[in-house]
């Protein structure tokens, strides 16, 4: 039956395991723990919307808990898949569309090619449906390249905008490396990352507040990370990726008094003077747009620069590719912070841009 992997938000290594031993695809979150192998699809979330691939699924074996984004729910949901879910050890398992057929408290052997806990079957020969949804990750990470580095923003803008969210997570996944640590913040950044974040068997290790999504507490969860970090001397670096509303919201976890050890760590802030996240949803709508600004974008013009300052932590603005891979290659030690003006009126343009170049490049 053509089956999908889908691993959500601490799903672990295992959904990985799954996917590769029975020749499925594995839509894995950033945050699952499941990143990395052949089997992982890139930008999953724009080929479940066509027939051949997310249409042609039958049934979806869920691990961990995927929030991320509308067309996994709606997989979820649909009448003519079958949704399993396997919550090991029992935990509390989601099921948003109350539609999980099979509820399993431990994985079962098979499924991971043992047949008696010992024997490991090798795994699976690539078939025609791996291989469908192989070709169709691959070429639609290459348009997603290809149309970020097209420009900032695209034909017909302007050369002199800022960088783009998903060029600034496209960047910092690719500083990452494996043994280093990404905490990546709710809105935007974790699913840019999602999106763009293609890192074969290079993956990092990907930390997000998924619990309910929240934007606080984020620089504090990151001086967390990075403290226990000190304790771990197998970890490289440890960024995080925040948007600006995020980073602000908890502003005051940078302070840290002189008597307190100071982690390694760099917070990377797309700072687009407000929330964009609003611009791809609902909210966005041209119907919306004379309240949109103040009630959704809500701009606050905040100084970055200045906070940190009164914070003693270094702070550094960059408002091209280029200075941002400057920065992101050399982190220095303590805690600092890299500002990257983002543009945000075009969000939900470059969005569609996207999704339109790979539908085009798959047809
Ligand atoms: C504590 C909390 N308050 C409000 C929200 C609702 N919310 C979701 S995304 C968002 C905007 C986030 O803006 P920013 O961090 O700048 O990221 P962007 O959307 O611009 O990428 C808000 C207010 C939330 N998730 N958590
Ligand atoms: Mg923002």
């Amino acid at each position: 039956m053509p089956t999908a992997v889908v691993a959500g938000d601490g799903a672990g290594p295992v959904a990985r395991r799954i996917a590769e031993v029975n020749g499925w695809p594995l839509l894995a979150e950033p945050s699952s723990g499941a990143l990395g192998g052949p089997n992982a699809v890139p930008a999953y979330r724009l080929l479940l919307a066509r027939d051949e691939l997310g249409g042609a699924v039958r049934r979806a074996v869920v691990l961990g808990r995927p929030t991320l984004s509308r067309p996994v729910q709606a997989l979820l949901a649909r009448d003519d898949v079958e949704v399993l879910v396997i919550a090991p050890r029992g935990a509390t398992w989601p099921d948003a569309a109350r539609r999980a057929g099979t509820v399993l408290a431990d994985v079962p052997p098979r499924l991971v090619g043992e047949s008696d806990g010992t024997a490991v079957t090798p795994v699976a020969q690539p078939g025609p449906w791996i291989e469908r949804w192989r070709a169709a990750g691959e070429r639609a990470a290459a348009v997603i390249d290809a149309v970020l580095d097209a420009g900032a923003h695209g034909p017909g803008a302007p050369g002199d905008l800022p960088v783009s969210g998903q060029q600034v997570a496209r960047a910092v996944a690719r500083a990452c490396r494996p043994g280093d640590v990404l905490v990546i913040g709710s809105s935007n950044p974790v699913r840019d990352l999602d999106l763009v974040g293609a890192w074969g068997d290079a993956a990092p290790t990907v930390l997000a507040n998924r619990g309910l999504a929240g934007i606080d507490g984020t620089v504090s969860t990151a001086l967390g990370v990075a403290l226990a970090a000190r304790e771990a001397p197998e970890v490289g670096h440890v960024r995080a990726l925040l948007g600006d509303l995020t980073f602000l919201h908890d502003v005051g976890g940078l302070l840290g008094g002189p008597l307190e050890a100071r982690p390694d760590l760099q917070v990377v802030v797309a700072n687009d003077d407000g929330g964009s996240i609003f611009a791809t949803l609902e909210h966005g709508a041209a119907e919306h747009a004379d309240v949109f600004e103040r009630v959704f974008g809500t701009p606050h013009g905040a100084d970055l620069g200045s906070l940190c300052a009164g914070y003693g932590v270094r702070h550094v603005l960059v408002r091209d590719k280029d200075e941002l891979a400057v920065a992101l290659a050399t982190p220095g030690p303590g805690v600092s912070v890299v500002e990257v003006a983002v543009d945000r009126t075009r969000r939900r343009a470059l969005g569609e841009q996207i999704a339109a170049a790979v539908t085009q490049a798959l047809d």
